[in-house]
């Protein structure tokens, strides 16, 4: 059998590619595509939050949020090992991302103005998150599929904690409330775009199905995504921005108003509000971090000397 043949019958039977399989130059591409973009997303999505942790109202706050971003960075730890499988090396995806060439969510292109913005990236980005990634479980690569279960359940517990602090500025004070509204206001439109172009617009979308490594349409997973919340706003007495919202008998899916797709062609090239603060950010990271990667060189160096010695 060859190894096209082989990996035709992999995906025929929707069983799992492994590092030692063979595979097309594409498949091979498309994932250390969409998981380096995912990788970096973790790492810069640490941004908006970190922005808040000398802020938070309170000494249980503040640890949770820094244990939420902590775990974000753990998230693009595993995904960025998921990637090196696929022979990409870490630094190469470093390089790029601090570089400006590589993607990452459009949604960590937007400031995080006020303590309810915690709670709405909790409530709405990790759960668009969750609501794309469960279905990634299943992706056909191995090392991806897998990280990607441990990374949806902590986002769940990010979810949560994201609500509860929208439920409790909803039952707050009337500036609480409207502080609430208004970070919901501001992150609905771009948490629904997370889930990237519409399909029609989706270049990538049906090899990365027929593949077996994305299983639902862009639409399909924001139509759901939208059903969700519909009803969980409902539970903190708020509003989504959105008067279009409904559900659609004969499709079977929840609608929504017009995004704006100019918008997010603009954050995509790199002139949404945060962008160059973000990367410059990351660069100003790396470089600060120097030492500490010559310093693990070196003790490394010295182990295994002392091993071989
Ligand atoms: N932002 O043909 P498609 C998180 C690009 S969650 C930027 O539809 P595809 C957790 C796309 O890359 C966020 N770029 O592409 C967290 C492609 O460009 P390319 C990360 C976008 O891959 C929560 C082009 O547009 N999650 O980090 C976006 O089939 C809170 C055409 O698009 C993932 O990455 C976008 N929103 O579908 C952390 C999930 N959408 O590469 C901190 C895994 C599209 O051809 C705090 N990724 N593009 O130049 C995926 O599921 C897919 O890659 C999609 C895009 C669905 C994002």
């Amino acid at each position: 059998m060859s190894g096209q043949e082989h990996f035709d019958a992999l995906i025929a039977v929707d069983a799992r590619v492994e590092p030692r399989d063979w595979m097309p130059d594409g498949y091979r591409k498309t994932l250390v595509r969409q998981i380096s973009q995912h990788a970096h997303s973790e790492i810069i999505g640490m941004q908006p939050e970190a922005n808040w942790i000398t802020r938070a109202p309170s000494l249980k706050r503040k640890a949770i949020l820094m244990a939420k971003v902590q775990d974000e960075a753990g998230h693009g730890l595993y995904l960025y090992s998921a990637a090196e499988t696929l022979g990409t090396p870490r630094d190469q995806m470093t390089a790029d991302l601090i570089a400006g060439k590589a993607r990452y969510s459009s949604i960590f292109n937007y400031p995080t103005l006020t303590w309810a913005d915690m709670g709405a990236i909790g409530w709405l980005v990790d759960g668009a998150a969750i609501c794309n990634q469960v279905p990634l479980c299943r992706a056909s690569y191995g090392p991806y599929g897998r990280a990607m279960v441990r990374i949806c359940k902590e986002e769940s517990f990010h979810q949560r904690q994201g609500f509860e602090i929208l439920l409790e500025l909803a039952n707050g004070t009337p500036a609480q409330r409207e502080m609430a509204q208004d970070a919901i206001n501001r992150w609905y439109a771009p948490s629904l775009m997370m889930f990237g172009p519409p399909d029609e617009d989706s270049p990538n979308s049906r090899q990365s199905m027929a593949w077996n490594i994305k299983r639902f349409s862009n639409d399909e997973l924001r139509s759901r995504f939208v059903g969700m919340i519909v009803e969980q706003v409902k539970v903190l007495g708020l509003t989504l921005p959105d008067a279009d919202i409904r559900f659609n008998e004969e499709t079977g899916r929840w609608e929504h108003g017009p995004l704006d797709w100019d918008e997010f062609s603009e954050v995509l090239a790199g002139r949404g509000p945060c962008n160059s603060q973000r990367l410059a950010r990351r660069r100003e990271a790396h470089e600060d971090g120097a030492w500490v990667r010559e310093a693990a060189a070196a003790y490394a160096a010295r182990q295994a000397g002392r091993s071989s010695a």
